[in-house]
């Protein structure tokens, strides 16, 4: 049955690859999009979404703006990994799919309250401030999604801090509501998404299917390639965010452990952490588990097999270019 999925994101380079695998995988059906402040501000990161789209002929889905700073801190963005736009390294074209009116927090809750208890998976791969408050606005989704599947935090690793990862810690109060509701919950953490390598046996994997919509994954991945070269000590890049949605699609592709997680707020050192406990056994009532090993071969056959599928995309020709961004 092709799983029904909402991709909360912040492109991003990583979660633009995650939106091309959602829509060349046939056994998941993106439903909603939705927007939040990360890796860019709110406006930068919702126009890289929808060119992103129009790159891989996404129609038909609504789109819709989240929220612009996290609920309590000051905006914080990746620009160093991300660049000025979230989106370097490509030509963006100009987005052709206009904006769901509503607000991504109400284009949440409705798509889940329109939707069968049980048929829709939450995939956030940003900050969690928008599902935050649509559990808060609206707590019937709570028990009417069938998982939350987010790619941030660790429980070995940190990325932002020594111990935090990106989009726990640039809005933990956000985390904790998120990880402290009862839906199950997948946090797909930095000790999985390590493992994610695009390596040049991948990149040149990628580059042989010679399409628009793959060169634009290339050019991606040469621009994060560079920024985790030189950010953190990285020989290839760390693919994070597609990782969440390929464990909907196959949750073979990687092994997971049930543990309680639960997020540090008051550390002066470890503020945003994911606290997870293996001291025992995971207890009965246990909703969270953590991603543990990564088949990495699997994962991009995953990758390229969505890029195959979607071929030329939404066509977009060397005219369509927007402005060179970097
Ligand atoms: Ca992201």
């Amino acid at each position: 049955m092709t799983r029904k999925i909402i991709l909360d994101c912040d492109p991003g380079h990583d979660d633009a690859i995650a939106m091309l695998l959602a829509h060349g995988n046939p056994d998941v059906e993106l439903v909603a999009v939705t927007t939040v402040v990360g890796n860019q501000t709110l406006e930068k990161v919702t126009r890289n979404a929808l060119s992103v789209a129009r790159i891989a002929g996404i129609t038909g889905v609504p789109f819709a703006a989240g929220c612009p700073r996290p609920l309590v801190r000051e905006v914080e963005n990746a620009l160093e990994i991300h660049g000025e736009s979230g989106l370097d390294g490509p030509r963006l074209p100009e987005p052709e799919l206009a904006l769901d009116r509503r607000h991504a927090v109400d284009l949440i809750i409705d798509t889940v309250m329109a939707h069968e208890p049980g048929e829709i998976t939450i995939v956030p791969t940003a900050g969690l401030t928008n599902i935050a408050l649509a559990a808060r606005k609206e707590p019937r989704i709570v028990s009417r999604v069938r998982e939350v599947v987010l790619m941030g935090g660790g429980y070995h690793q940190g990325n932002w801090s020594a111990v935090a990862e990106f989009n726990i810690i640039i809005d933990p109060e956000a985390a904790h509501i998120v990880f402290n509701e009862s839906w199950p919950l997948t946090m797909v953490g930095l000790d999985l998404t390590h493992q994610a390598l695009a390596t040049t046996e991948v990149t040149e994997r990628i580059a042989a299917l010679g399409t628009g919509p793959a060169r634009f994954v290339n050019e991606l991945l040469d621009f994060f390639g560079a920024t985790y070269r030189e950010s953190q000590g990285f020989e290839h890049p760390p693919v994070h965010d597609p990782c969440a949605v390929a464990y909907v699609i196959d949750p073979g592709v990687m092994t997971v452990r049930r543990a309680p997680v639960d997020i540090e707020l008051t550390g002066t050192l470890t503020r945003g952490m994911t606290v997870a406990d293996f001291r025992a056994p995971a207890p009965d009532d246990c909703h969270t588990q953590v991603a543990v090993d990564l088949d990495h071969q699997r994962f991009w056959d995953l990758v390229v097999d969505a890029l195959e599928r979607i071929g030329e995309g939404g066509r977009v020709g060397d005219d369509d270019a927007g402005e060179a961004l970097a």
